[in-house]
């Protein structure tokens, strides 16, 4: 499949999509979405693909929002198309996505890393929110997905001057999980990809539906949604092969079921 501004690769069972606008810095438009969703629904059916890399340029992760394509659209358009919905099917992905992250990740180009489910960043990174500086506020999940990352004070910071943060202030942060040296980024992402691709589906699947139902419930309720998973774990054919291959000193095959 061809895409106008993705380029999509399958490295054994990980499947890596860079975003390809170099004109624009990987602005996101309306394109860029309709192509992510055809990519990431792609790899959601592909049996053999079990995690997913995110990736911009070396210059741009995505430097947000395509603000010629905002520029024109009034309020009733934006309320009319429900203007940004469509990136929730994104957010919603049920494989496991990491966000490899080079260069400027602004807008809704950060935003779009946060709905990942980590994000590894290249020393040459730099996060920010700078919606406020055109005018209006970040759209895409930036308030409150990054006030879950980082804490208010930090959030509130960068939402509203706008600035940008280095990836050594994003990982103090606790916005992304490692910091690796660029020229290192895809390698790095690639083979944390290709482990998790490597683990049981069922309980990969499980690990991520359980620590992201954490961001959006209680403690209580969450704690009862883990363990109804870890108990449902228990009829796979997987979490016997796991315990008997540790007992037997040797390598799990997991079959996915
Ligand atoms: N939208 C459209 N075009 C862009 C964008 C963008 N967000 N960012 C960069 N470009 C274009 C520039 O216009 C320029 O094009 P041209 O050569 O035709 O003028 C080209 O990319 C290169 O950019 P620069 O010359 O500006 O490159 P610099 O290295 O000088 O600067 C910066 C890099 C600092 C990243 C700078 O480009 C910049 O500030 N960009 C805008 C960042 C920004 O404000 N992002 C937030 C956008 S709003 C948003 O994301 C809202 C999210 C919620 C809605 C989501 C719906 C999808």
């Amino acid at each position: 499949m061809a895409y106008e501004t993705l380029i999509v690769e399958t490295h054994g069972p990980v499947g890596l999509i860079r975003l390809n606008r170099p004109q624009a810095l990987n602005a996101l438009n309306s394109t860029v979405l309709a192509e992510l969703k055809q990519a990431y629904g792609a790899f959601h059916v592909d049996e053999a693909i079990g995690a997913i890399v995110l990736t911009g340029s070396e210059k741009a992760f995505a430097a947000g929002a395509d603000i010629k394509e905002m520029q024109p659209l009034d309020f009733a358009d934006v309320y009319k198309s429900d203007f940004i919905s469509g990136w929730d099917e994104i957010a919603k992905a049920r494989k496991p996505v990491i966000a490899a992250v080079s260069g400027f990740a602004l807008g809704g180009g950060c935003e779009l890393a946060m709905m990942c489910d980590f994000i590894i960043a290249a020393d040459t990174a730099k996060f920010g929110q700078p919606e406020i500086t055109l005018g209006i506020i970040p759209g895409m999940g930036g308030s409150q997905r990054l006030t879950r990352a980082v804490g208010k004070a930090k959030a509130m910071d960068l939402v509203l001057t706008g600035r940008m943060m280095d990836a050594d202030e994003a990982e103090r942060s606790g916005l992304v999980s490692r910091v690796v040296p660029a020229d290192k980024l895809i390698e790095e992402a690639l083979a944390a990809a290709a482990k998790i691709a490597s683990l049981s589906r069922p309980s990969v699947l499980m690990a991520k539906e359980a620590v992201s139902r954490a961001l959006e419930t209680t403690l209580e309720e969450g704690l009862r949604f883990e363990r109804r998973l870890f108990h449902s774990l228990f009829a796979t054919e997987d979490q016997k092969e796991g315990m008997a291959a540790f007992i037997e000193k040797r390598k799990p095959v997991f079959k996915n079921r």
